[in-house]
């Protein structure tokens, strides 16, 4: 028998990951691997939170005194052989709820003790695996930042569990261990732009990452590959999901090398048609009947509601607030301002940027200008003005937060009334400065404003409206790209 244990705080995605393993596992891979339930208490618990997700719900939070053993049987079959499968391995894992992990690992408050059981029966389980996986949910991490005390919480439960189980990071005796980064579905842009979890884990949990970085695996893997927004904006397991991101973590237990590089591990899925490298992971949404696609983030953010990148009209490397200063997305410069100066765009006729290759014969940016042809590739551009417009009156706008963050919630009308899009109030650069984050969107399509030399088209809103307009191209806003064209 071989015990594994899967570790993480509250909301690290312990339940979704193991349900999904079932749910993944209930049918061989590539190599023929497949889970066999030992017991009908295993298979009926990914069952039921299956179906739940794919009702578009989260499972509920695991409750203190719930601990759920899940068994298995790894089996392997030879694709084509008349024979039966062989059997690999037992696998057992726990399911159990975040704030046990913290009592028994964290910073104790001593007055819990009525955990105190819990915390014991989950070290003992801890101490008996053969190998460990710590689940690091990269929401926390990537939202708040160093200062937050949730963050703090994950770097030093994390480091007090491996210090624990590795022997005081002696390497010897202990089990095999991985810090898995949960969640890569939403965070597919950040892993890439560390370079892969181990560059995560160095940028937002140093700690963890000095001690462990080097030499445990790190990589990061997602249990559900497709969210949707919910009426009330929040996200949820879209219906057609798939559980193809987990397959590194099965990979892993099998003793077999996972990449840190993967970003989102369906890529390497064998029973899903392949995506192609920029689109995979991103979710798009129909809004009218033969409109374009949307993407679900702006380009530079990993979530509906983050600002992502600001790019002056015709950009395509994007800016970056950070520290109150505009930091390169490609890291060239780490003090831009938007000015006249550094848009290219600025100050020049249709005549002058058709012959200088900025724009098309049919008036919108080349391709090689078009932010989101740049940076996300797989068929996805800058949406025309024309679909901004329609944007605005094809569908039911509403003022809302999503977050925290102040937007608006886009939604479909008639048939589409369940396909929706969050726009953030991103604001607009100007200079070295942001202004109007929070009360004001902007952003860009890819066509100039007539002939005059300063101008392209625009989209602004505010909480009372939202229309398209003409703004001088040297200021920085975002894009929101789309894919397909509307036949
Ligand atoms: N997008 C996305 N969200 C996920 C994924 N896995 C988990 N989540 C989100 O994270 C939340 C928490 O996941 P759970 O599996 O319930 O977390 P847990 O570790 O079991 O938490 P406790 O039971 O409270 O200890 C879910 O409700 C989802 O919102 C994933 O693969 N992709
Ligand atoms: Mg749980």
């Amino acid at each position: 028998m071989k015990k594994v244990a899967i570790v993480g705080v509250e909301g690290s995605g312990k339940t979704v990951m193991l349900a999904g393993l079932g749910d993944l596992y209930t049918y061989p891979d590539e190599d023929g691997y497949f889970l066999a339930p030992k017991n009908f208490e295993t298979a009926t618990y990914v069952a039921e939170k299956i179906k739940r997700m794919r009702r578009g719900e989260w499972p509920s939070a695991t409750t203190g005194d719930e601990m759920r053993g899940l068994d298995w049987t790894l089996k392997r079959r030879e694709l084509g052989a008349r024979k039966p499968p062989e059997n690999v391995c037992e696998v057992s894992f726990l399911d159990f709820a975040g704030e046990v992990y913290r009592a028994a690992y964290g910073i104790s408050d001593g007055d819990d003790d009525s955990l105190t059981e819990q915390s014991k029966e989950l070290k003992q389980y801890v101490c008996g695996a053969d190998e460990l996986i710590v689940l690091i949910n990269l929401r926390d991490v990537i939202s708040n930042g160093l200062g937050d005390q949730r963050v703090q919480e994950a770097m030093w439960i994390t480091r007090s569990i491996l210090d624990t189980v590795l022997g005081k990071k002696e390497g010897t005796g202990g089990p095999r261990a991985a810090i898995v980064l949960s969640q890569a579905d939403r965070y597919a842009e950040t892993i890439k732009s560390c370079g892969g979890a181990t560059g995560v884990l160095q940028k937002y949990l140093p700690h963890v990452a000095n001690d462990y970085g080097g030499w445990l695996d790190v990589f990061a893997a997602n249990a559900i590959d497709k969210t949707v927004l919910d009426d009330d904006g929040n996200m949820v397991p879209a219906a057609d999901f798939t559980t193809q991101g987990l397959l590194s973590i099965l990979k892993w237990i099998r003793g077999e090398k996972v990449l840190d590089d993967v970003a989102i591990p369906n890529a390497e899925g064998g029973n899903l048609p392949r995506q192609s490298e920029s689109s995979r992971g991103r979710n798009k949404i129909q809004l009218w009947v033969e409109g374009p696609y949307w993407a679900e983030t702006n380009i530079g953010a990993d979530e509906p509601w983050e600002y992502g990148c600001y790019f002056w009209w015709g950009d395509t490397v994007g800016y970056k607030r950070e520290n109150n200063v505009w930091v390169a997305c490609d890291g060239s410069s780490c003090n831009f301002s938007f000015g006249s100066g550094n848009a290219q765009t600025y100050n020049r006729s249709i005549a002058s940027m058709k012959s200088g290759g900025w724009i098309t014969d049919g008036n919108v940016l080349a391709p090689e200008h078009d932010a989101a042809q740049v940076q996300w590739g797989g068929g996805w551009r800058m949406p025309t003005a024309q679909e901004l417009k329609d944007l605005c009156e094809k569908c039911d706008w509403r003022w809302t937060q999503m977050n925290g963050v102040n937007g608006y919630l886009v939604r479909g009308r008639g048939e589409y009334a369940s396909a929706k899009i969050f726009l953030p109030a991103t604001g607009y650069g100007y200079g070295p400065s942001l202004y109007g984050a929070g009360s004001y969107g902007y952003y860009w399509p890819s066509d100039p404003y007539s002939d005059y030399h300063y101008f392209a088209w625009y989209f602004y809103f505010s909480s009372s409206y939202h229309r398209t307009s003409y703004h001088t191209r040297l200021h920085g806003q975002s894009v929101r790209p789309v894919q397909g064209f509307g036949e």
